[in-house]
């Protein structure tokens, strides 16, 4: 049985108090009750503060261009369905240059596990206003406040055929580690929004403002995620933000409806080079 310091390659260089030390913490305490083989995992990030986590947690590692990482990640799966994927984007990456990625992702339940980091800015390029900082946001990409209204993930994800949608804080990392378990062991498409203060650059959206605006789902008796339209009415009602597990439905993983038995993924293929053969296709195009 392994323990979360086998995860730890390497002490964080994050700012002091930013949220995504509960994120690294909540994911090796996954990683290490799920048994995980770091030879046999992999996790795609995005361009962004969230990027550095694959210097610091021990598994292979694909650093993805930004908003890039769902594409990255969803290939890995298919040309080799035994390894566990995640990806692990910004806000600003998966809500704003990768926000496509995101919708057909969820769309095709490729079968991975996706996290992301929500401090409300892109932080990285030091704090411009993204995705989900709030209207009105004063920033320096908006210094007279943002006019657009913010974007809300898992109510994206469950207009989009999301199969597993959940939303976690950094500032609680043993209830974060039990979504991303679940997420993991979901087979499909697993989102996690983790709403996570970046202290450096956003003085409002702090870990106390969190901590005052969540409510916890786990906490209501009558609710059922796999009510789909208990979760609308969750989700749309203009109250504190919901975090818990938030919608899971079971539906066929697009690798297991594109690779059925007859097809080898990838990696069983035989991709050794026929020269014979290529040189005839060479000639073809003489
Ligand atoms: C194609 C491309 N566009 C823009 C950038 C510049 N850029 C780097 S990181 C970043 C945003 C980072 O914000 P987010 O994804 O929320 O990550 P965070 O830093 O907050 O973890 C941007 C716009 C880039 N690297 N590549
Ligand atoms: S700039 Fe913000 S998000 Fe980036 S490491 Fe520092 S506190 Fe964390």
């Amino acid at each position: 049985m392994k323990r979360e310091k086998d995860f730890h390659l390497s002490d964080p260089t994050w700012c002091r108090g930013c949220g995504i030390y509960g994120i690294f913490a909540a994911l090796k305490m996954a990683a290490a009750e799920l048994d995980l083989d770091p030879e046999e995992t992999v996790v795609v990030t995005g361009i962004g503060c969230h990027g550095r986590l694959n210097n610091y947690f021990l598994s292979y590692g694909f650093h993805a261009l930004h908003g890039r990482t769902l594409p990255v990640a969803s290939g890995i799966k298919l040309s080799n369905p035994r390894l566990s994927v995640l990806s692990i984007s910004g806000d600003g990456d998966a809500y704003s240059i990768g926000v496509g990625h995101f919708v057909h992702a969820l769309r095709k339940n490729f079968d991975i596990t996706y996290l992301v980091v929500d401090n409300r800015l892109f932080a990285l390029t030091q704090g411009q206003t993204s995705p989900t900082s709030p209207l009105g946001y004063v920033s320096v990409s908006a210094p007279f406040g943002t006019k657009e209204l913010p974007l809300d993930g898992p109510r994206l994800a469950l207009a989009s055929g999301g199969t597993f949608i959940a939303r976690g804080f950094s500032g609680q990392p043993k209830k974060l580690a039990t979504l991303i378990e679940k997420g993991i062991k979901h087979k499909g498409f697993s989102f996690i929004e983790v709403l996570s203060p970046c202290v450096t650059h956003n003085k409002i959206i702090s870990a106390q403002w969190f901590k005052e605006h969540i409510s916890h789902l786990d906490e209501d008796q009558g609710y059922d995620p796999r009510d789909k339209k208990l979760a609308w009415e969750k989700m749309i009602k203009e109250e504190k933000i919901p975090v818990g597990l938030i919608y899971e439905e079971e539906r066929a993983a697009y690798g297991e409806l594109v690779l059925p038995e007859r097809n080898h993924p990838l990696v069983d293929s035989d991709l050794s080079l026929d020269v014979k053969r290529f040189e005839r296709i060479l000639e073809e195009y003489k």
